[in-house]
């Protein structure tokens, strides 16, 4: 098998922290840069368009319900189904900025779901990772000054949870072990523009 040529970036942070507009501002400048030829690649999990996908997007929204090993599965689910073809991306020499991903799975399932960590943790065990993990960290004062979770717009998005959510991200950034991925914190309480030219000097330090 070619040994990948690719680098995998992944975003992580709580709901409403930024990482979709993080990523897309970064995807955007590489791409006009001409960084790696243009091949450079936004992921976001879950991928709600496969039917599992659509199935945890109903979840999400409070349409159906599911028990809780069942929903952590799903998303796993959701990550396998997509594995071989990130792993191609990855040997086809693409940049991939990755928008959520193995461990939003851990965090989520243990702060909303209560389940074991460890279990938690083996459902992703194989899929390809991360190279550089950025998570995208706000204070709580930041936090309660947006106001981000009032309009409870999916499950998960009330603040209790996502502040239990927040501490589980930090407990996995300082004990993370996993052979290949590099944690770094950011500081996301400033304008997209101020957290993007943050990230992006990040980015160019790899
Ligand atoms: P987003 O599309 O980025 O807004 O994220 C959707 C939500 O799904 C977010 O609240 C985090 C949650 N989530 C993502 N992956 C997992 C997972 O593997 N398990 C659980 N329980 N939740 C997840």
């Amino acid at each position: 098998m070619n040994k990948p040529t690719g680098r995998f970036l992944l975003l992580e942070g709580r709901d409403k922290s930024g990482k979709t507009t993080q990523c897309e501002l970064l995807v955007d400048r590489l791409v006009q840069e001409g960084y790696n030829q243009g091949k450079v690649l936004y992921i976001h999990f879950p991928i709600r368009t496969t039917a599992i996908g659509q199935m945890l997007d109903q979840y999400l929204k409070g349409e159906i319900e599911l028990a809780p090993q069942v929903s952590h599965l799903l998303f796993s689910a959701n990550r396998w189904e997509h594995a071989k073809q990130i792993q191609q991306w990855l040997d086809e020499g693409y940049l991939l900025v990755m928008d959520r991903y193995c461990y939003s799975g851990e965090v989520f399932s243990v702060a909303a779901l209560n389940l074991d960590r460890h279990w938690c943790h083996t459902t992703d065990v194989g899929l390809p990772m991360p190279d550089q993990v950025f998570y995208l960290d706000l204070t709580e004062e930041e936090l309660a000054k947006r106001n981000v979770y009032a309009k409870h717009e999916e499950r998960y998005e009330v603040q209790e949870l996502q502040e239990r959510a927040h501490q589980e991200f930090l407990r996995l950034a300082q004990s993370d072990t996993s052979s290949c991925s590099q944690w770094k914190l950011l500081d996301a309480s400033g304008t997209p523009e101020q957290v993007h030219q943050l990230l992006y000097q990040e980015f160019k330090q790899l």
